[in-house]
């Protein structure tokens, strides 16, 4: 009788030989030696606990439970103890904290971004609380009252489980996501305690992932006897979540969770805040400009998390071709099959690259080392990492369904998921053309994306120091070409350079 022969579990660190290279051009040796027995260790874990706490929390998906049995509103969100395992695991292995270790000068983005790649996408989409943890931190470090700033950052950073904090990010409304201006969540003034400004908040938040995190970063439009309409009138605030045993959320209802295609360990709920109290972050009126630099590190998490849901379904196609055989043959030795399988990793290895450099230019800019063409350059390489390389997690994990047959459209093999959690990351945090926007204001206001173009000019020269002059000059005037319709467009009017933004993103 034959059977089909499953995948193996791939060690995603071992087996990563574009990753070794790049750690070896990004990290100086002292602080590669110093980390790398971590990504060993995360690298095993891919086999083993990471791989079972994923299958287990996908399995055991959130339930919201509004009322107890005597009718009392309870609103607990019951989560897989394996969702629980996967906190304890990113404490432990400083996912977060890395981020904000001082001794790692300007390489602490680096070094951690390739912990967040090893892990998110065997994560069960862990790191999207990650992500949203590590961003409300940079925000409370940059812009928050000290006290508030004290009272939460050190948790967020943890490494210990038993102190490790997460937060959500809720800017969703129903008005829109893209456009967060129409937000309709009210504050009003409640009190001063010592350096902090609080307000209640009354309105409807539509979309908050994570929705079991401690605390939330959030916008709403300040009402002292009048509001300001659009973007300019919402302000940031910091909720900290009260949640009594029995009596649910203070000042908040759990509406529901979401019913969602993918990422199904994830709780996602409907909240309506209900007078919750929050703290005010940073100047009345600065919420979307202050909360932008949230954006930064989350589309940062997002490409890694796409880079590592590639790597991992490269990893796995190519185990399986190892297994399978037609006609005659495995998988493997199969030339056009192999062909396949060669194009995805070259994919993966570029997506990985890119995500490296977006971590590097980060780091310098938080370390304080960047110049101020690297600055620019991160402002536009952030959202056009985010938005390419979230289309290539998508297109890659259908290939790696295709590389499966049939049985990679069968749920109970585990390989659907690698599709249906690509999705999400190009809507969340930003959609490919509000992205592609992104980029073309941030070249209106500070020449961002012809800074970038300028460099890969100066690198592409540099690494074809061989070639012919003529290749040479087919490089630079691709470049002129790029920058020249950037700037076309832009002189067309605003609909024209809309309607071009996607394509030069
Ligand atoms: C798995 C790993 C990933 C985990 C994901 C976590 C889970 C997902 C959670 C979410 O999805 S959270 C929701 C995410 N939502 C978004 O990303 C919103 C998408 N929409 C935009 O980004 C819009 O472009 C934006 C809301 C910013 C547009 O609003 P406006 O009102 O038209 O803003 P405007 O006028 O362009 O900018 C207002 C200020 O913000 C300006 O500063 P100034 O007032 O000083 O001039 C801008 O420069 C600044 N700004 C906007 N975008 C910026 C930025 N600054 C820096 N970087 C940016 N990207
Ligand atoms: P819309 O803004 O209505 O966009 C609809 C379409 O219009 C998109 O294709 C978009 O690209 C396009 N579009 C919009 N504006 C323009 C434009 N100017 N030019 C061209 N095209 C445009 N949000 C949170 O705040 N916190 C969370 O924790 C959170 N978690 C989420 C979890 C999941 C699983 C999902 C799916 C979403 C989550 N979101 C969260 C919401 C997410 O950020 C939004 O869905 C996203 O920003 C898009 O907003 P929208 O749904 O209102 O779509």
């Amino acid at each position: 009788m034959f059977f089909q022969e499953p995948p193996g579990r791939p060690d995603l660190f071992a087996s990563d030989e574009p990753l070794h290279a790049l750690l070896r051009q990004r990290l100086p040796p002292a602080v590669l030696q110093e980390i790398r027995p971590q990504y060993e260790a995360i690298g095993r874990a891919t086999t083993g606990e990471l791989w079972d706490w994923m299958i287990r929390a996908e399995a055991e998906p959130p339930v919201h439970v509004p009322y107890d049995a005597w009718g009392r509103r309870v609103d607990e969100i019951r989560t897989s103890g394996a969702w629980e395992e996967l906190r304890r695991f990113s404490a432990r292995h400083g996912l977060v904290a890395t981020g904000y270790d001082e001794r790692l000068g300007e390489h602490r983005r680096v070094a951690q971004a390739v912990l967040l790649y090893l892990f998110s996408g065997t994560s069960a989409t862990y790191s999207c609380p990650l992500a949203m943890t590590d961003a409300a931190t940079r925000v409370l470090l940059d812009l928050a009252p000290s006290a508030l700033r004290d009272r939460l950052v050190a948790g967020l950073t943890a490494r210990d489980p038993e102190r490790f904090i997460t937060s959500g990010q809720w800017m969703t409304e129903r008005t829109g996501g893209s456009d967060v201006g129409n937000s309709e969540t009210i504050a009003r003034p409640s009190r001063v305690v010592g350096d902090e400004r609080r307000y209640t908040l009354h309105g409807v938040k539509w979309f908050t992932s994570a929705t079991t995190s401690e605390m939330a970063l959030t916008l709403a439009r300040i009402d002292d006897g009048g509001t300001t309409p659009g973007s300019r009138g919402l302000s940031l605030f910091c909720v900290e979540i009260g949640r009594e045993p029995g009596r649910g959320w203070t000042g908040i209802q759990v509406n529901r969770l979401k019913d969602k295609l993918g990422t199904k360990a994830l709780p996602t709920a409907e909240l309506t805040l209900d007078g919750v109290e929050a703290t005010l972050i940073g100047e009345p009126g600065r919420g979307v400009a202050n909360i932008s630099g949230m954006l930064n590190v989350t589309r940062l998490y997002n490409a890694i998390a796409s880079a590592s849901g590639i790597r991992r379904a490269c990893a796995l196609a190519r185990d399986y071709a190892t297994r399978r055989s037609a006609f005659g043959a495995r998988l493997i030795d199969l030339p056009l099959h192999q062909t396949t399988l060669d194009d995805m990793d070259a994919e993966a290895a570029a997506v990985l690259a890119l995500v490296l450099e977006g971590a590097a230019l980060l780091g310098r800019a938080e370390a304080g080392t960047a110049s101020e063409a690297e600055r620019r350059r991160l402002r536009a390489l952030i959202p056009i990492a985010k938005l390419t390389t979230a289309k290539q997690a998508v297109s890659i994990a259908s290939e790696a369904l295709e590389c499966f047959g049939g049985a990679g459209y069968i749920e109970d093999t585990g390989v659907p998921r690698l599709l249906r959690d690509a999705q999400v990351l190009t809507i969340w945090e930003g959609t490919t053309n509000v992205l592609s926007l992104d980029v073309l204001r941030a070249e209106a206001r500070e020449g961002a994306f012809t800074a970038l173009v300028q460099d890969l000019a100066a690198r592409a020269a540099r690494s074809y120091a061989n070639v012919a002059d003529a290749d040479l000059e087919t490089i630079r005037a691709g470049v002129r070409g790029l920058i020249g319709q950037v700037k076309r467009d832009m002189s067309h009017g605003e609909a024209a350079m809309q309607a071009g933004a996607r394509r030069i993103a």
